[in-house]
């Protein structure tokens, strides 16, 4: 008896296939990420980008438990105590130090830019502390130690306390230095397609890839090479975005877990960490590169803008915002990691130990930025723009206004050509419609677990599929019609093809994005990411794609570990469009052929059971969808075996969570009048309420059972509130001030408010 060799081949497979799943599967979304998602599914994607909004979701919950740097060493902890003990001394008055005026990089003087960058240099190779002192500093920011730093109320005065403990390492290093920081509204004027000084040799060195050039060339980290991709995905925060915080009255509207993330000064801060990439996306590596800190030092200030801002309106700032929904770890009572200080503590203005010089202004009174050499005064929105250092050719500052616009004015109807690029000669005079986003390449540090090589990693490739994006305007192909040329809408535009309008158009809500999208000529930029769940590691890729179709499609492939043998891999897998619009996720129904897709989490895990639906490198990857025969035929498309899809179709929701039910509002309860309105056990105010109602958002009433409690009414609920320790509720003054229960007489200094930290910490 013969076999057909294909017979032969089928009895081979039924005897070597074993009844496997298919090899990746899709997980369910961790639970604190998809609360976050639950918690922001009310707010339209046209009113917040969606990649900021998952960053800010996705960023502290997703790297593993133990971080990258487990534990620290005797002698780490030893030196961060030490740093930790000279802030305290410091507004004890027990240490005489001069106090710090923070300026804006690029408006330190010369001399005092190079004591900075040696100082974080000095710290950088001072290898006393294992394994030198910078990163004994940063690793604080890493794992669980940082989990108390993010997601709430804790998120400003835990990054203040912070800096200040790097403020201090800097000056054992150089006496006098302060630390700088970055106007992050300055660089969001910078077009997508240029690099400001803040990226040159004199400032913080390479924008795009590993950092070579700069103060910190070639810095080694423990999580690779300090790598950079700046401008691949968002835009830093604007102006507009800074009025919108410092429109708010209250801390809570400004903190974590937010009602309107527009209006959070975490959400807010999380576009500049994007916007510089590589180490910066990632909060467990964030602080490996000294523009963390830079960074963080804007968002203090801003913090600190809206403290006074509160102090103005008759608002405490020192009275921590606890709300019903703040994170366990970030209760009033919980300890920082640093010393033993409390959240409620950590608000103090004890801690405001240095001043800000104000951010870089121009008017037509006063042009100049402060700054010679890097920044300039746009005279058409009196704004200070960073100097492009590309195209500057003789005096840059403008001093007396020139004459002529700065802006190009109108721009020219008509379809845009965009005809030569022309890197003119004045960066400010510079038609920003003809030039085109390039795109830009992202480079991947390869570490898992802080090993860093590309063979610990296996490759998945993915689909990309497109919409024609909102805003584009459309292409130079027009249809003809009776010999009439029609340029109101290129042939691929929504009135040329109705029969796919019925399916395309009720897609394009116009999620919002970060305004750097616009003038792609079709070209889009699809950036995908993967984000280790059981393992430290991040891969971010991107797919140049044809924005000018209804729809198309490119291919990715995507990097996760390689889970060896006999291991499993869990990854987030993510895919954002060059404006930061999200991309929905769609799985392949298992054992469906041809395939067919619904939506899934994003989530994937992968085992090496058959069959196997990856390549253990690039090539192979590429093998698996591409046939190559012979060397004279077209390669064949072998597979449409993708596990996973993502759509860029421009939906307004987060798509990974379903819209929860609205709680059904409780019967109306029989009016209950009483002489007292019990908030808490401990405290009743001295007004009649019904079920602890309130009208007055923000309103206090002092605990009529305690001195150091007041009552606070918050989205019409009271909520009883402690002052912090040593302080008690005055409701002449209406906010907490020193002093003890037994002596309610204010007593001035601030003296009073140091025995804290002498005291044994409660709770
Ligand atoms: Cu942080």
């Amino acid at each position: 008896m013969t076999f057909h060799p294909c017979q032969v081949l089928y009895i081979v497979l039924l005897v070597a296939v074993p009844v496997s799943e298919s090899l990746i599967t899709e997980g369910p979304l961790p639970l604190p990420l998809k609360e976050c998602y639950e918690r922001h599914y009310s707010k339209p994607l046209s009113q917040v980008v969606g990649k900021t909004l998952c960053w800010m979701c996705e960023a502290p919950v997703l790297r593993k438990t133990e971080g990258v740097v487990k534990q620290l060493l005797p002698a780490q902890k030893a030196y961060i105590d030490g740093l930790y003990n000279s802030v305290e001394n410091h507004h004890r008055g027990k240490r005489q130090a001069p106090r710090c005026l923070r300026k804006e990089y690029r408006r330190l003087t010369d001399d005092e830019r190079s004591a900075f960058h040696q100082a974080v240099n000095a710290l950088k190779y001072d290898t006393s502390v294992t394994p030198n002192r910078y990163d004994a500093i940063a690793s604080l920011h890493t794992g669980t130690a940082s989990l108390v730093a993010h997601g709430g109320p804790l998120f400003p005065s835990w990054h203040r306390i912070y800096l200040l403990m790097f403020e201090r390492a800097l000056q054992e290093k150089v006496p006098g230095v302060c630390l700088p920081y970055i106007d992050n509204t300055i660089e969001s004027e910078v077009d997508v397609n240029e690099i400001s000084h803040l990226f040159s040799e004199d400032f913080a060195g390479t924008a795009n890839g590993v950092v070579t050039s700069g103060p910190f060339a070639n810095w080694t980290t423990p999580v690779g090479p300090l790598t950079r991709n700046v401008g691949n995905q968002a835009v830093p925060m604007s102006k507009l975005q800074l009025d919108g915080i410092m429109s708010r009255n209250s801390m809570e509207e400004i903190n974590e877990p937010s009602e309107n993330a527009e209006f959070s000064l975490e959400f807010n801060h999380g576009a500049f960490h994007i916007f510089i990439g590589g180490h910066m996306e990632n909060l467990d590596r964030a602080s490996f590169d000294p523009l963390f800190f830079l960074h963080h030092c804007y968002i203090d200030k801003v913090w600190q803008l809206f403290r006074e801002k509160l102090r103005s309106i008759g608002v405490d700032p020192n009275i921590y915002p606890e709300m019903s929904n703040t994170p366990s770890l970030q209760i009033a009572n919980a300890l920082l990691g640093f010393g033993n200080v409390t959240a409620s503590e950590s608000y103090s203005d004890i801690f405001e130990l240095y001043d800000y010089e104000p951010a870089p202004e121009c008017s037509q009174i006063n042009p100049s930025c402060g700054s010679t050499k890097y920044l300039q005064c746009n005279t058409d929105t009196w704004r200070c723009v960073p100097v492009d250092p590309n195209t500057v050719t003789g005096p840059i500052n403008p001093g007396p206004v020139s004459p002529g616009p700065i802006n190009p004015g109108p721009v020219s109807p008509g379809p845009v050509n965009p005809g030569p690029i022309n890197h003119g000669q004045n960066c400010s005079k510079r038609d920003k419609k003809r030039f085109i986003r390039s795109p830009k390449s992202c480079q991947n540090t390869f570490c898992i677990d802080s090993k860093c090589d590309i063979n610990q990693w296996i490759y998945i490739p993915v689909k990309i599929i497109t919409t024609r994006p909102p805003e584009f305007k459309g292409s130079l192909s027009f249809p003809v019609k009776n010999g009439h040329v029609e340029t109101g809408e290129d042939i691929y535009g929504l009135s040329a093809y109705t029969n796919v309008n019925q399916y395309v158009k009720p897609r394009l809500v116009e999620p919002k994005g970060y305004g750097n999208c616009e003038d792609t000529q079709g070209i889009g930029q699809i950036f995908i990411s993967s984000q280790g769940i059981n393992y430290e590691g991040y891969y971010s890729e991107s797919s140049i794609v044809d924005q000018r179709l209804a729809t198309s499609m490119s291919i990715a492939y995507m990097a996760v570990k390689n889970m060896g043998r006999t291991g499993k891999t869990t990854a987030l897998l993510r895919a954002f469009d060059q404006c930061g619009r999200i991309c929905h996720t769609a799985c392949k129904v298992p054992g469906s052929n041809p395939a067919k897709y619904r939506p899934c989490s994003g989530v994937v895990n992968i085992t090496p059971d058959l069959p196997k639906q990856y390549g253990t490198s690039y090539g192979e990857a590429l093998l698996d969808v591409w046939g190559y025969r012979n060397d004279r035929e077209c390669p064949t498309f072998d597979t449409d075996d993708f596990f996973i899809s993502f759509y860029c179709d421009y939906k307004d929701r987060l798509p990974w969570v379903k819209e929860l039910p609205k709680p059904v509002p409780p019967p109306a309860p029989l009016p209950i009048v009483t002489q007292g309105c019990q908030v808490s056990p401990g405290c009743t105010v001295d007004i009649a309420c019904e079920n602890k109602r309130c009208k007055k958002y923000g309103a206090r009433f002092p605990c009529m059972d305690d001195c150091s409690q007041y009552a606070l009414c918050v989205y019409g609920q009271f909520r009883s509130r402690s002052c912090p320790r040593g302080m008690i509720y005055s409701s002449t003054r209406n906010t907490c001030v020193i002093g003890t229960c037994s002596n309610t007489k204010v007593i001035g200094g601030r003296d009073q408010m140091f025995s804290m930290f002498n005291t044994p910490i409660l709770g």
